[in-house]
Formats: C-alpha cells, sequence, structure tokens
C-alpha cells in the first residue's frame, strides 16, 4: 500500500514536470528574440530594395526583399533624440516639452517611463544597445547643458535605468564631445589620472580650452568644417564641443562601425540561451563620415556613400552570426532610420558633389529637420525567417507603434499612449495601418490622415540654408495628397478648403487647446 501511494506521488511529480517543462518550452516560443536595427540619418532612397535611388545595399535588400517592405513607414521626428525617445516609450516626442537634438544634455526619458527595453526586462528579456545613444545621460538640468555630466565616474541615469541590461553607447552624435565609448555607464578604458572635462559653450576664440580646435588650428584637421563643427580636433575631425583628457580613452573612428558590430555580435553570443532584445543603433551615415578605408571608394558617391556601403555590410555580418547561431528562426528583425537624409549636415565630405543620379530622399521633399515627408518617412522593414511572408505594404505605420505591436507579441497588456498594436501588420502584413499621425521636426508638427497630409503656418526660414533642405515654413497651412502627389508639389489647401478645415480640426484634437487658434492663422 505504502509503495503504491509513493508510486502514485512519483508519476504525479513526473508527469507535473513534464507539463511545467512543456509550458516553459511553449513560452519560450512565444517570446521571439527581438533585434531593432536603426540608422542615423538614412533616407528613403538610400536602400535599393525600396528601388529609389542607385547606392546598392544588398543586406539590408535581404531583410526588404524576404521580409515586409513598409512604404509609410514613419520616424516620429525629423531629428535624432525625439525619434529616439518616441520609439522607445511608444509616445509622440512632443509630448516632452521642448525635446530636440540634445548636446550634451540630461536623460530625457523619466525612469519612471514605460519603454520597450523595460518592458521586455520585465516579461524576462535580457536587453541591451550597442551604438548611438543620443537621448542624454545624468539628471543635470536642462536638455541641452554644459559640464552637468561627470564622466570620470559612473554615469546615471542612462540607458541601464531606462530598462537595459546592458548598454555599449557613444552619448549623443559622432560628431559630439566625449568622444568615447561608454559601458554600462562607465567610460570605456578611462586613466583615472587623465579625467575627462567637456564643454559645450566655450568660444575658443582667446584662451586655450583642452584640444585644439577646428577654429584656431585649422591645419590640424583631416576633415573641413562647414558649418558649426569647430570645436575640439579628435583623429584630425573638429567636432562640436570642447573636451580635454581622456587621452586613452578616446575612440577610433574608422574602427567605430567595426567596434559596434563586435559588441553586438558578443552581446548575441553571450545571450542566446535566453530570450534577448538589442537596440542596435548604427552611427552611418550621420556625420562625421568615417568609413574604415576598406569601404573606400565602394560606392562611388564619396565617405556618405561608402558609409552607407558599410553599414550596410556590418548588417549583414549580424545577419550572419544569426545564421551561424540557429537564431533566425526565433528572432523578429525591424530594421529603420531615425530621420532623413541630409547631405551636408556640417563638413566638407563631398556629399553633394558625388552623389551623382542617386536619390537619398528617394523623390520625397525635404529631408533631414523637415516637415516635408522626407523628413520623417523612413525606410522601414521587418524580418522574422519562416514566419514573415515576403510582401510590400502601402499601409501607414510609425516606430512609436513598435512598443504596443511588441507588448502583444510577449502576451503583455501593456499599451503606451500614443502607440498603436499592429502586430499583425507586422508579422503578416494583415490588417489595417494607421489612419492618422502627427509627424514632428524641430518640435513643429504635421499631420498625416490617410492620403493627405496638413502643414500649419510656421515663420522661419523655408530652405535651412545650411543644409540646403526645404523645412517646410510658410505662413500659410499647406494641404497635399500622397497618393496623386507624393513629392509634395501641389499645395491643395485652397482648392480643398473644406478638407482642410476638416484636416485642421482631426489636428487640434490631437495636439490639444495650445493649438485651438491655429484656424486664425487661415489666410483666405
Ligand atoms: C545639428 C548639427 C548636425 C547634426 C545634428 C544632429 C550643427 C551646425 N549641426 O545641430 O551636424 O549633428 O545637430 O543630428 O552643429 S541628429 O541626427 O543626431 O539629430
Ligand atoms: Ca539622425
Amino acid at each position: 500500500m505504502k509503495n503504491n501511494i509513493s508510486l502514485i506521488f512519483l508519476l504525479l511529480f513526473v508527469t507535473l514536470l513534464i507539463i511545467s517543462c512543456n509550458t516553459s518550452l511553449n513560452k519560450d516560443e512565444k517570446r521571439p528574440n527581438i533585434i531593432i536595427i536603426y540608422t542615423d540619418d538614412l533616407g528613403y532612397g538610400d536602400v535599393s530594395a525600396y528601388k529609389k535611388g542607385t547606392l546598392k545595399t544588398p543586406n539590408i535588400d535581404k531583410l526588404a526583399n524576404e521580409g515586409i517592405r513598409f512604404n509609410y513607414g514613419y520616424a516620429s521626428s525629423a531629428t535624432c533624440s525625439p525619434s529616439r525617445y518616441a520609439l522607445l516609450t511608444g509616445n509622440y516626442p512632443w509630448r516632452k516639452d521642448g525635446l530636440r537634438v540634445i548636446t550634451g544634455g540630461s536623460l530625457v526619458i523619466d525612469t519612471t517611463e514605460m519603454t520597450i527595453p523595460k518592458l521586455l526586462k520585465t516579461n524576462g528579456y535580457k536587453t541591451g544597445i550597442v551604438g548611438k545613444w543620443h537621448l542624454g545621460l545624468g539628471s543635470g538640468d536642462g536638455v541641452t547643458g554644459s559640464g552637468l555630466i561627470n564622466y570620470n565616474s559612473t554615469i546615471s541615469p542612462g540607458p541601464n535605468q531606462i530598462g537595459f541590461d546592458y548598454s555599449h553607447i557613444m552619448a549623443d552624435t559622432q560628431d559630439r564631445v566625449p568622444t568615447v565609448y561608454i559601458e554600462n555607464g562607465d567610460v570605456v578604458n578611462l586613466d583615472i589620472n587623465d579625467p575627462i572635462e567637456v564643454n559645450f559653450f566655450h568660444q575658443n576664440k582667446n584662451d586655450d580650452y583642452g584640444l585644439p580646435t577646428g577654429l584656431k588650428n585649422p591645419e590640424l584637421t583631416t576633415m573641413k568644417w562647414h558649418h558649426g563643427h569647430n570645436g575640439s580636433i579628435v583623429n584630425g575631425v573638429p567636432r562640436i564641443g570642447y573636451m580635454k583628457g581622456g587621452n586613452d580613452a578616446l575612440w577610433s573612428d574608422i574602427d567605430m562601425s567595426d567596434h559596434f558590430l563586435e559588441k553586438a555580435k558578443e552581446y548575441i553570443k553571450r545571450n542566446k540561451k535566453k530570450s534577448f532584445f538589442l537596440f542596435y543603433t548604427l552611427q552611418q551615415p550621420h556625420v562625421p563620415r568615417t568609413p574604415h578605408p576598406r569601404f573606400e571608394g565602394l560606392s562611388g558617391m564619396g565617405p556618405r556613400g561608402d558609409a552607407i556601403v558599410e553599414a550596410d555590410w556590418s548588417i549583414g555580418e549580424l545577419y550572419k552570426t544569426l545564421e551561424s547561431e540557429n537564431l533566425l528562426d526565433n528572432t523578429l528583425i525591424i530594421f529603420s532610420s531615425d530621420n532623413g537624409p541630409v547631405l551636408n549636415d556640417g563638413y566638407y565630405d563631398a556629399a553633394v558633389e558625388k552623389l551623382g543620379d542617386h536619390t537619398p530622399s528617394g523623390g520625397l521633399r525635404g529631408g533631414k529637420y523637415s516637415l516635408f515627408e522626407a523628413g520623417t518617412r523612413v525606410p522601414f522593414i521587418t524580418y522574422w525567417k519562416g514566419k514573415i511572408n515576403p510582401g510590400i505594404s502601402n499601409e501607414m505605420i510609425s516606430q512609436i507603434d513598435l512598443l504596443n505591436s511588441i507588448s502583444r507579441l510577449i502576451g503583455s497588456e501593456y499599451k503606451s499612449k500614443d502607440g498603436l498594436e499592429l502586430l499583425n501588420l507586422i508579422i503578416n502584413n494583415k490588417g489595417k495601418g494607421r489612419e492618422e499621425l502627427i509627424l514632428e521636426a524641430s518640435t513643429r508638427t504635421a499631420y498625416r490622415k490617410g492620403d493627405w497630409v496638413m502643414i500649419p503656418p510656421y515663420k522661419g526660414q523655408s530652405i535651412a540654408r545650411n543644409v540646403n533642405i526645404e523645412l517646410a515654413n510658410s505662413l500659410e497651412f499647406k494641404l497635399y495628397n500622397l497618393k496623386n502627389d507624393p513629392s509634395q508639389k501641389n499645395d491643395l489647401s485652397k482648392k480643398e478648403y473644406n478638407k482642410l478645415e476638416e484636416m485642421i480640426t482631426s489636428f487640434i484634437k490631437i495636439r490639444g487647446k495650445d493649438f485651438t487658434n491655429i484656424k486664425d492663422l487661415i489666410i483666405k
């Protein structure tokens, strides 16, 4: 009798063990790895799968051609920091007052805010970011600061405080100081006897601060500055801002792409047994364009084209790692860019002169910094081997929709305020995309609904002269129909007056009470 009871208990135990193993296995199956590959200033026409330009990007094309290529995928902003904020939080960047391009500023994501990595981490994922950060570090005051961040001890809060288990980043951009890598809050290779000091306001006209500058010592530069970028010279490249110390920690620009790729590969290999999230944020083709010499001349378009070829190659290498580690079947890859393209963004690097027939904006109007389409409409691709069927989508989707869609994918209930849950579209190319979307450029906003785009009147230069990009500032409302007029040549605000009114009303509904009077601005 006693024996029988023991046997029953043993059987029960084994059955429970099998059941629990099965559930966790199933759970694992439902929890794919997620990689977001995010380029910097890559235009709608820069990916050859979009068939707009002449540059070749075979590795990104593979993802596009064997996954879903979205023709109406949007970054949330025409500049970097707001777009990254929106992607990670699933909320519009203009909800964060005054959020613009960050220069040495403090962390703009509140540590209490939900983010993609935080959501995934709380659901059992390992989470990592490798590459450009540009969301501020530390808790000094102001979005743009000087000397707010102490680089000589562990910097916090930063990526590790908003949900990333692992971070290996550059703080802002490749053209801003400090030109060092930061891993989990610590500057890599920092010698404490050679502390780093950073200053963004020092003019360096009459006295010396830190490294020689592009303004005073142009003979020391190997890349010439065109506008801005006349601060500290590091590796022959003059930067935004001034810096002292940290000599052992300075990065090598030509090795940056390989460096980040290596860190991304190591992260994948380290975490392959678990479900992981990787935010791989490449620096290309943002200025300064410093492709490794082995890519020099490959595009025939100068450093900008070569940097894109280099980025494309790195993405191919990352893909190969996933392949050799047998991870492709269980990894969702999302590819996009933080904002539209720019040619001359502050250095003489032949981007304009050597462009040839290539069209970075893919025929869309404007570019980086602009409220016209090329500012925010970017390459947007989803790929999952064996799960996503090849396809093309003309549905509207925004990067703010990624958080809610990922939430659904992992079976979480969390939803951000502004994002939509578009998992069916992202995976199955089925169902409707967005009906409406607010576009943003340097805190100014426009509105897209259906095929229509409405741009409110804004003061300011209509063309940003230094970068030669149309910003969409004008004293009148503008209305375009993207279906009939993809390059926004034909303003219909007078002809389609009712449509304009309808658009303004819907825009105000989202933007809130501060915008109720914009109708008064209509010049009839
Ligand atoms: C601008 C820089 C530009 C670039 C941009 C940020 C000048 C004159 N221009 O202020 O070169 O760094 O900021 O780009 O300094 S982003 O893609 O990170 O938003
Ligand atoms: Ca950018």
